[in-house]
């Protein structure tokens, strides 16, 4: 096949790519903008590269005209989760969605393959809008935890360096990092509810002293500036000792002050003035 033909032949894909990066990282910004635990962590997503596509051809037996039905992954998209829960979280979402028909799942969470490889994959079938009109592609999902992420990408980079011939000592640690990986992940979701308190929190104190400090800078547009200065103050002294109730109740008796000023500087309408 010509570069141009590949070119034409991989744009669609590229399309599902961006899309599907998009979409998904919106789905994480959703649950973060709601102060809310998202189940995606971070979403990558890439185009196989041609030397990769042929290489994969070559080692199936597939002929050329036919990749794009028997090679799922020439469009994938990764989605990095934080517990292992969160991986089924997102294979549900993904099912419910409109725009993405799922083919075929594998679940090598459950089943680890023979290297120790846990991820969880969704073929899916995705339609995208062309110059030349609609066209329907696939896209393999790999869904994973952060520590089967960390795994795969050391074992994937080994593969490449030892040309899929590991030596034994390489081989049997990889092995052996595969079960300290599973284990890691028992271990986090065994204290998920800490952890994703703790990050609630950790994002709720954000949000609110972004909300004190843009306060603070209107108080300081129509107050007095010795008693803004004071209540700035206030502030560093609340949020050094204070806990997260008290920063949040400086926050309403703030929203309180810089309303007041709001209403005093309303025009009064009894006055007969048209404005
Ligand atoms: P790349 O470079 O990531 O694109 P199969 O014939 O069933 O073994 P198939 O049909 O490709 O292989 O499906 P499978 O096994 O679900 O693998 C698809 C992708 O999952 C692979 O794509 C890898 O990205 C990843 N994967 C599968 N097994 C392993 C593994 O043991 N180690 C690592 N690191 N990744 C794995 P490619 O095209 O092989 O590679």
């Amino acid at each position: 096949m010509e570069t141009r033909m590949w070119s034409e032949l991989l744009e669609p894909y590229k399309l599902a790519v961006d899309e599907l990066l998009v979409k998904f990282s919106h789905v994480k910004d959703q649950y973060n903008s709601r102060g809310e635990y998202s189940p995606i962590e971070s979403v990558l997503g890439r185009v196989k590269r041609i030397s990769s596509i042929l290489e994969k051809a070559q080692k199936k037996g597939i002929d050329l005209d036919d990749v794009e039905e028997k090679i799922e992954d020439i469009a994938g998209i990764r989605i990095i989760c934080q517990f292992t829960d969160d991986i089924y979280t997102v294979r549900d979402m993904i099912k419910n969605r409109s725009d993405c028909f799922v083919v075929e799942e594998k679940d090598y969470v459950t089943n680890a393959k023979q290297s120790g490889y846990r991820s969880y994959h969704l073929i899916i079938n995705y339609s995208v809008e062309t110059e030349y009109g609609a066209k329907t592609v696939k896209v393999e999902v790999q869904i994973r935890t952060l520590a089967m992420d960390f795994w795969a990408t050391i074992e994937h980079s080994l593969q490449y360096k030892y040309k899929g011939k590991l030596p034994v000592n390489v081989s049997q640690r990889l092995t052996n990092s595969a079960s300290a990986i599973l284990k890691l992940d028992e271990e986090m979701s065994a204290i998920r509810d800490e952890i994703v308190d703790a990050q609630n929190s950790f994002k709720i104190k954000a949000r609110i002293v972004s909300e004190i400090l843009n306060n603070i800078q209107n108080l300081y547009k129509v107050g007095n500036d010795r008693e803004v200065a004071k209540i700035q103050d206030e502030f560093y002294f609340i949020y050094e000792e204070g806990d997260l109730d008290t920063l949040e109740r400086f926050n309403r008796e703030l929203d309180h002050i810089v309303e007041g000023y709001h209403t005093q500087s309303l025009p009064n309408f009894d006055t007969g003035s048209n404005y």
